[in-house]
């Protein structure tokens, strides 16, 4: 029986979760992350990720919160560090590790997603230059090659390149990713290498099985004028969106670069085909000021809030992760949809400690999904990140963002409110007034309108 008041997702909505090998396998010692979690000041709290949440040993452990919270989908990635620990040396204990987890979550209903590069590089790599150097891209060629060969067949659903974007400017602009260092034309670099490795991991995978499904996921980050009367602010988040998220979106929507770059315009054609679905990852929104004068402190004008919007917890510069902006969701979708693909929420979530906050995030993010979807967009699953408490980069274990928690001292795994909330709607595939009184009583008025 459904409530008279409830918000009704497709039949065939993918619900899940998702988390990357890095962040939750532990022990990964053999990639660039795990040697610069042990240089000083590069994480906050000198955190490292250590046993993580030990899905490397144990995966199947924790399949179990999965099935409490009705999960039909789990995306989850492959650590390259392990498949291919020395250049050109391939482990099939590691790969046939991979093909056991795999095949326990389709054993439990749940659709594996998998996403080929989350972030991490095996070390060989990253001493080549890692993706500034063009080799990279036929070395990720051999690797994708092998791992389709023995995964091909089980898996349906594949990510290539987790947001080359946020990649690129961690590592050569922000200097919080491995290697940390600044420099422009890295940045674009090791993106048009990123995307050139997208397009060569598509090739390979539909090669294998034409009906696998294969996307690359793109960190949407919306940016607006801090102040709308300011020609300025407007033309800095003009700027940032081009450079930040059109850069990649275009060549998939027009088959063309922003800017000329004639040796690149064959390959980048090329991108336009090259992609089945768009997986889209949304957390926040940035107000950016421009700052006349003061050039040095640009960039920390691009992390405000809106004064007295809702924020998540903080990171270690001491401001928010970000301001709680579900219409956010809806602007990116209706944007992204233009690239006439179909879209999977590929990650959405936020830092909150105390889940005091996420139950009712979860409820307006899902219902500006509704909205998308009442207007013809093709949104076909949410992955919510993440599933449990895990290793946040350069923010260590002290952003909590999972609907488990965990404690990584000790291995104690909790679901949260949220958690439970969350599968009841997967498990309906609706949200009801019943869950909105529950859990955010304070939506209700106007939140069935
Ligand atoms: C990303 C990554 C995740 C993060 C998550 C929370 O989007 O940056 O895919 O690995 O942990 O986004 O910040």
């Amino acid at each position: 029986m459904r409530d008279d008041f409830s918000i009704e997702f497709p039949e065939s909505f993918l619900w899940g979760c998702a988390t990357s090998s890095h962040q939750v396998e532990g022990e990964n010692t053999n990639n660039n992350w795990w040697e610069w979690e042990h240089m000083p000041g590069k994480i906050w709290h000198s955190d490292k990720s250590g046993h993580a949440c030990g899905w490397w040993k144990s995966m199947e452990d924790d399949i179990s919160f999965m099935k409490k919270m009705n999960n039909n989908t789990h995306r989850l990635s492959i650590e390259w560090s392990r498949i291919e620990p020395e250049e050109g040396r391939f482990n099939e204990d590691a790969i046939n590790r991979y093909k056991d987890m795999i095949h326990s979550l389709k054993s439990n209903g749940i659709e594996p997603m998998v996403t080929l590069h989350h972030f991490t590089n095996p070390l060989w790599l990253e001493t080549k230059g890692a993706w500034i150097n063009k080799e990279s891209i036929s070395y990720f060629k051999r690797y994708v090659s092998f791992v389709i060969e023995r995964l091909g067949e089980d898996v349906h659903l594949w990510c290539t390149i987790n947001e080359p974007a946020v990649y690129a400017v961690e590592t050569y602009i922000m200097c919080n990713f491995p290697p940390g260092r600044l420099n422009l034309v890295s940045y674009f670099r090791s993106l048009f290498n990123l995307l050139d490795a997208h397009e060569v991991a598509y090739e390979i995978i539909k090669g294998n099985n034409p009906a696998s499904q294969v996307g690359i996921v793109k960190n949407y980050q919306l940016f607006d004028p801090w102040d709308d009367g300011s020609l300025w602010d407007k033309l800095l988040c003009a700027g940032l969106d081009k450079y930040f998220n059109s850069i990649v979106l275009e060549p998939f929507r027009s088959g063309s670069l922003l800017f000329f770059l004639p040796w690149r315009s064959q390959k980048i054609k090329r991108l336009k085909e090259s992609t089945d679905f768009l997986g889209l990852n949304y957390y926040t929104r940035w107000k950016v000021r421009f700052k006349i004068g003061s050039p040095k402190v640009m960039f920390d004008n691009i992390f405000n809030c809106t004064p007295g919007a809702q924020v998540s917890d903080f990171i270690r510069d001491g401001h928010p992760y970000g301001e709680i902006y579900p219409e956010g969701l809806y602007r990116v979708l209706k944007m992204v949809s233009t690239l006439g693909k179909p879209i999977y929420i590929t990650e959405n979530g936020l830092p909150d400690a105390d889940d005091s906050r996420r139950p009712e995030f979860i409820l307006t993010h899902l219902k500006q999904i509704h909205r998308a979807l009442k207007e013809g967009i093709d949104v076909r699953g949410y992955y919510h990140w993440s599933l449990m408490d895990n290793f946040e980069w350069a923010e260590g274990w002290a952003l909590r963002f999972g609907l488990v928690a965990f404690d990584h001292k000790t291995g104690e795994r909790q679901l949260r409110a949220s958690g439970k909330l969350y599968g009841d709607i997967a498990g309906r595939s609706s949200i009801t007034k019943g869950m909105v009184e529950q859990y955010a009583p304070e939506l209700l008025p106007g939140y069935f309108d």
